[in-house]
């Protein structure tokens, strides 16, 4: 049975995902900004966090907030040891170039550690749902990472940031390594649907430098619970989630493939670039 705040975040993904389906067909009347460099927002970004905010405050306002659009904020009674962290449009730049494939991912953490998850694809009316020790779901069907026991062959996940252009060339040597042995390489635009495809066994790895606590707060849950494993660069735990924190770096895959690829990262010299 579905925990009662996986419920409320499932209500909340699908009130962001019906604006973000609203306003697909109006691209060019959208308002854009460059938050940072070759990093957009739109109207959409906010209008869809509000009503994502809306529906998981109604039923837990003392909880705090970290959404990709509106920060941080406090809960109604001040610090919580729960924050919902949001990120109500995952690969806006896909959206605002009408490519089909973006999706709204919100986690509720305990402290630092996503204990439920959500992944909410509306174009394909897939929704990737977990909680901490009861497994990860996809359309309420138990979902598992691959088997698969090493890099040979495998379907690997990455990204090009745009904050991460300096560390391109390191990114190409290990690109290289990788290809060597990997079948091919998959460059989606959304985090949280990278993780939730490893999660469900549609890649075998992901790997991305400069994700932000919402792009992969909801899809790191699902890993784990599919089974996986998520790590940084080093082999290392990924640091706090509940907080803004710039130049996270992330691995996901099965526990092998994991390890597999934070070799070839090391390896490669990827990982001493950070
Ligand atoms: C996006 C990430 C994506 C990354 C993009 C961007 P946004 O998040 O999920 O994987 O490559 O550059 O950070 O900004 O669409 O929420």
């Amino acid at each position: 049975m579905q925990q009662p705040a996986v419920n409320i975040m499932v209500k909340a993904a699908r009130a962001g995902g019906n604006i973000l389906l609203r306003h697909m067909h109006r691209l060019d009347a959208l308002n854009v900004v460059e938050k940072d460099r070759m990093d957009y927002a739109s109207e959409v970004d906010r209008l869809a966090e509000v009503a994502v905010v809306k529906e998981l405050r109604r039923a837990y306002p003392e909880y705090a907030v970290l959404g990709e659009e509106g920060g941080e904020q406090k809960g109604s009674r001040g610090a919580s040891r729960y924050t919902w962290v949001i990120d109500p449009l995952d690969g806006t730049s896909n959206y605002l170039h009408g490519y089909p494939h973006w999706c709204v991912s919100i986690a509720l953490c305990e402290g630092p550690e996503p204990v439920h998850g959500v992944v909410f694809d509306p174009l394909r009316n897939e929704l990737f749902t977990a909680s901490r020790g009861s497994g990860a779901q996809l359309n309420d069907k138990r979902i598992r990472v691959v088997e698969r026991k090493d890099l040979a062959g495998a379907t690997v996940a990455t990204c090009f940031h745009p904050r991460e252009r300096g560390r391109l060339a390191a990114q190409f040597d290990c690109l290289r390594q990788v290809m060597s042995v990997a079948e091919d390489v998959r460059r989606g635009g959304s985090a949280a649907l990278d993780l939730a495809y490893v999660a469900a066994g549609r890649s075998d790895a992901y790997f991305e430098a400069g994700v932000q606590a919402w792009d992969i707060a909801a899809g790191m849950l699902l890993v784990r619970e599919a089974g996986g494993k998520v790590t940084d660069y080093r082999g290392a735990a990924i640091g706090p989630v509940h907080v803004a924190m710039q130049g996270r770096q992330i691995i996901a895959g099965n526990v092998r493939i994991a390890d597999a690829l934070q070799k070839t990262i090391a390896a490669s010299g990827y990982a001493a670039a950070f």
